[in-house]
């Protein structure tokens, strides 16, 4: 059985938001129209706390973009986003997410990011993410979402860590692009883990 895992398909993350993709808001559409395929569609939200180590507000003297240490790990400044209970931190209004679809919310702790849905950055802290597929039987995921270059390809490279079958559909995801290059990057640095581009 495969499952759709959709993430941080939110208001920050799409124009107008705190930390935009570039037509971020594409994607909305293209997971609606394919979610009835899968019998299981996941969800992921980016979930800061207010004054979260990972934006520049929250560290003085850096600016956004610029990459510092934070618990050992390298850590790109972001701006405030996702910040929990915002407008920024929901799903964008149209992306049909329905009773009982299940959500996982990454990035609680203040101290560590969580780029990936299933781990903390600094490799501790699990989502559940990885024990509720494995409750279930799950072995194969396609992942879709924002962005590319940040939470997808760190989701995809822990799925694959742990062991799942792992598809990507670009035609369901955007990159930040802060090198142009990113994108391409990510796709190979996926491809190269053994996910499958569809
Ligand atoms: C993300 C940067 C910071 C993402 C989250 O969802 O890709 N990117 N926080
Ligand atoms: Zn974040």
């Amino acid at each position: 059985m495969k499952t759709l895992l959709v993430v941080d398909v939110q208001n920050d993350f799409c124009p107008g938001g705190a930390l935009a993709v570039n037509r971020g808001d594409e994607v909305v559409d293209f997971i609606n129209a394919r979610r009835d395929e899968f019998p299981l569609v996941i969800f992921t939200q980016d979930w800061h706390p207010a004054g979260h180590a990972s934006f520049a507000s929250s560290n003085p003297g850096t600016q956004v973009g610029q990459v510092i240490q934070l618990g050992g790990v390298d850590q790109i400044m972001w701006p405030d986003h996702c910040v929990q209970g915002t407008h920024g931190a929901e799903f964008h209004k149209d992306l049909q997410v329905r009773a009982g679809d299940p959500v996982f919310r990454k990035g609680q702790d203040s101290a560590i990011d969580s780029y990936s849905a299933f781990v903390d950055n600094d490799g501790r802290l699990e989502t559940g993410l990885r024990a509720f597929l494995q409750d279930r039987n799950i072995g194969l995921l396609e992942v879709v979402g924002l962005a590319t270059d940040y939470c997808v390809l760190f989701s995809v490279l822990d799925g694959l860590r742990f062991g799942f079958s792992v598809q990507v559909n670009p035609g369901g995801c955007r990159a930040v692009n802060l090198d142009p290059d990113d994108e391409e990057r990510a796709y190979r640095q996926m491809r190269d883990a053994g996910a499958v581009i569809v």
